[in-house]
């Protein structure tokens, strides 16, 4: 895999360097299976080298990512937006020149200056040969990034950032529950959130069995723990929900139709899906979850599909997803309060 990186090329865009992305097959090992690049950027928030500051960081993320979308989350529930600025990237024109600062005027992301995501990745590391990936966060006083660690970003922002949480923040890291919420997140990220992926990118029939079928006994199983539970760790959100819920509600409008046939849909859930909508109507979910942007509308990969780009394009998903549940009378506590209140012991 290492020998194929190599390969790399750098292209002159205005007066810029910069990193042709390398295709998604670099991942794919030799019996077929996608295996997820590491992540390379995994500092600290905290160290004299990235101190805990306002008026530092950016977040970059993609409203289509669903790694990215749970940070979004977290910031937006946690009230860090004043402390965290954050910056949605998109798709440049050329593909091969990976994420592009679409949102800025002139494309120039102000607290940087770059135009691309990669120029960051090339800063902190010339050597770096990946992808250049969202979630990212950037220092801007160094221009560096700091953390593109999508396994361990939104704990940061819940333990370190505490001093910056608004007023009346949920707790979504409770200090006796953390064992269980990471124990689940890591359950969560080989039966789930990169199951999907390894089903998407499976280039054997092995391994898109293996994918598949670690998604959807993952999926029975959860439907089941739902059955009697409000929430994954009991009557609160926690990290753990907002992990699977970025991951959820991708399914049936994008994930699906790179699977093909598939044993169920997300609606067809009865628990998973009122789960889904209840946390949607929470609104610093609503208001990070774009439903168009995350399909796979219009996708250059695949051939015109009446439904995917006809029909989804023309479907209320807000509406949809407000529909409203009763799912609070599973809690065992007051019914009424869903986020853990309080900060950390
Ligand atoms: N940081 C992780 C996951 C994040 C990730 O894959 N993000 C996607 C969007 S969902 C991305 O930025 N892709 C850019 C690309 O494929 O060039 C990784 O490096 O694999």
């Amino acid at each position: 895999m290492q020998e194929k990186m190599k390969t790399r090329q750098y292209v002159e865009v205005n007066g810029r360097k910069i990193l042709l992305r390398p295709k998604v097959n670099l991942e794919i090992d030799e019996n077929g299976y996608y295996r997820r690049q590491k992540n390379r950027f995994t500092e600290h928030f905290g160290t004299k080298l990235h101190p805990i500051e306002k008026d530092r960081y950016i977040l970059f993320w993609s409203k289509g990512c669903a790694w990215s979308n749970r940070v979004a989350i977290v910031i937006t529930l946690l009230g860090l937006e004043e402390t965290i600025k954050t910056e949605v990237v998109d798709w440049s024109e050329n593909e091969d020149l990976g994420w592009e600062f679409v949102n800025s005027p002139s494309h120039i992301n102000a607290e940087t200056g770059a135009q691309f995501l990669s120029e960051l990745y090339y800063n902190t590391d010339p050597e770096y040969l990946g992808r250049t990936t969202v979630p990212a966060i950037v220092d801007y006083k160094t221009n560096t990034i700091v953390n593109n660690d999508f396994r361990f970003l939104t704990n940061y922002l819940e333990t370190e950032f505490r001093e910056y949480h608004m007023g009346n923040a949920p707790d979504l890291y409770p200090y006796e529950l953390r064992k269980q919420i990471d124990d689940m997140n890591e359950w969560l990220y080989v039966n789930v959130n990169d199951a999907i992926y390894r089903t998407c990118f499976a280039n054997s029939v092995e391994a898109y069995n293996e994918g598949y079928n670690t998604f959807f006994s993952a999926l029975d199983a959860l439907d089941d723990r739902l059955s009697e539970q409000r929430f994954l760790l009991g009557d609160y959100v926690m990290d753990s929900d907002i992990r699977l819920y970025s991951t959820l509600v991708r399914m049936d409008l994008n994930y699906l139709r790179h699977i093909g046939p598939s044993k169920r849909r997300l609606v067809d859930y009865k628990n998973l899906w009122e789960y889904c909508r209840e946390l949607y109507q929470i609104p610093a979910f609503s208001s990070n979850t774009y439903f168009q942007e995350l399909a796979a509308v219009g996708d250059k990969r695949f051939k015109f599909n009446p439904y995917y780009d006809m029909v989804v394009p023309q479907t209320d998903y807000e509406k949809i997803w407000s529909d409203p549940t009763n799912r609070c009378a599973l809690s065992k506590r007051d019914k009424g309060i869903f986020l853990k209140e309080g900060r950390f012991s």
